[in-house]
């Protein structure tokens, strides 16, 4: 049983990806659209589309301190998936690089979750691993104004990953189904 209802989800997951996927999705690539802006200066805004985002850049650039903040938005009748790490490239000795979670929760944007990358986080969806209390718990996350930081103190590490957002109704599916197959594993438990 547990079987069946995960390979259920893991359809569903995979066709909703395919479908997003067709979609016109928007990239913010640093070498073509400008280094991200730091904490301090509050996130550079990114118009994310229904489908898969990619953020291409680098941290830590100079030898000085790069932190790299994009922000952006999920509409009322839009929801967000998934932040999937596609690629890091460390460098300097170092192997990992601060990833957080950030969000507007009314009065401005505020660090939500910690949470870092390395290589074997590649292909990791952090809305799975980040705390989620702060922005409702669990994916899909509803409409709000999101963002996520990198930031590392050693030179020259290269990232990129994917912003997946889809229509709000198909989320609604996807929670059911989430919810039942929740269900199932404590009948079986
Ligand atoms: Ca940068
Ligand atoms: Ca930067």
């Amino acid at each position: 049983m547990k079987f069946r209802t995960d390979a259920m989800m893991s359809v569903a997951v995979a066709s909703l990806s395919a479908s997003v996927g067709v979609a016109g999705a928007a990239v913010y690539d640093e070498a073509v659209d400008g280094d991200l802006a730091s904490v301090a200066d509050g996130p550079t805004g990114f118009d994310v589309e229904i489908g898969v985002n990619s953020v291409f850049g680098t941290v830590g650039d100079d030898g000085s301190l790069d932190e790299d903040f994009i922000g952006f938005v999920i509409e009322a009748d839009e929801a967000l998936t998934a932040i999937i790490l596609t690629s890091f490239v460390p460098s300097g000795g170092n192997t990992s690089t601060g990833f957080r979670l950030y969000a507007d929760l009314g009065s401005g944007y505020e660090q939500v979750s910690s949470g870092s990358i390395d290589t074997g986080d590649v292909g990791v969806n952090f809305l799975d691993v980040w705390n989620l209390a702060d922005v409702g718990g669990s994916a899909p996350l509803g409409p709000g104004s999101y963002g996520v930081v990198l930031a590392e103190f050693t030179p020259n590490q290269a990232y990129s990953f994917d912003i997946v957002v889809i229509p709000a109704p198909g989320v609604l599916g996807l929670a059911g189904m989430g919810g039942i197959a929740m269900l199932r594993r404590r009948r079986t438990a």
